[in-house]
């Protein structure tokens, strides 16, 4: 299989972090097709964006689906808890994760340039940022791990989601919603001391500084032209 990814996509270090915990990483080949380094991934897969698995019966994409036919091709090894309570409870906070931090802290990068910001649209997308966060700090649990005693995929999607609250975010110019005190705090400092959070913590480290420093978009045009030579 192969998985299409990229550093400092969240929703795609979703992923990675839970091939790496599967211990599934010699099955499965990360690449980035050149067509989204254009701007053109709907040539690949119609919804655009990564991650997407292929498989040998096609594509899949959309990071949750892509998590739960993991869990399932893997069943022995399937990050999702031992019982129907705790597997609800890694769901919900997968999607709080999606849904209500990642889509809007995503969303919120369309207002970054100040000349040009939106204030209402910001205000309104880290309005809901908060009331996510907020929803967080009821469900998320007091272990070392968002749910239960074991990770699970509900820890593959926070790791991502909190790191864009902490990165992100105050790129902006608005302070990481993560407040010191609080049990998503909590989480915050012990999840970083996970190896497999550590790991894709490092790549989207690393992808973000590619992005800054000018490397992400000189790797992109050699990969255009010689895409464009071939
Ligand atoms: N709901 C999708 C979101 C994926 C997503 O937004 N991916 C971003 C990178 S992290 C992307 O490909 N963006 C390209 C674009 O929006 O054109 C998922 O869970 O996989």
């Amino acid at each position: 299989m192969k998985l299409y990814t990229g550093d400092l996509s969240p929703y795609s270090a979703k992923v990675r972090m839970q091939i790496y915990a599967m211990g599934i990483e010699d099955d499965i080949k990360f690449d980035l097709p050149v067509q989204f380094m254009m701007g053109k991934m709907s040539e690949v897969s119609p919804i655009g964006r990564i991650p997407v698995l292929e498989t040998e019966q096609g594509l899949i994409p959309e990071s949750e689906v892509i998590a739960e036919y993991l869990d399932e091709l893997y069943p022995d090894r399937a990050l999702l808890g031992a019982t129907l309570k705790l597997r609800a409870d890694a769901r919900v906070i997968s999607r709080i994760a999606d849904t209500y931090l990642m889509n809007n802290i995503f969303l919120s990068l369309s207002q970054l340039n100040k000349e040009t910001r939106v204030e209402a649209v910001l205000d309104l997308l880290l309005g809901q940022v908060q009331r996510g966060i907020g929803a967080l700090e009821q469900h998320i649990g007091k272990g070392d791990f968002a749910v239960g005693q074991l990770l699970t995929r509900a820890d593959c999607s926070l790791t991502p989601a909190l790191w864009m609250c902490t990165s992100t975010i105050p790129r902006l110019g608005i302070d990481n919603p993560i407040q010191p005190g609080t049990r998503v705090a909590g989480y915050w400092q012990k999840i970083q001391k996970n190896k497999y959070a550590q790991r894709i913590l490092g790549e989207m480290n690393r992808g973000l500084q590619a992005r800054l420093d000018g490397t992400e978009r000189r790797m992109a045009e050699l990969a255009i032209a010689s895409a464009r030579d071939h």
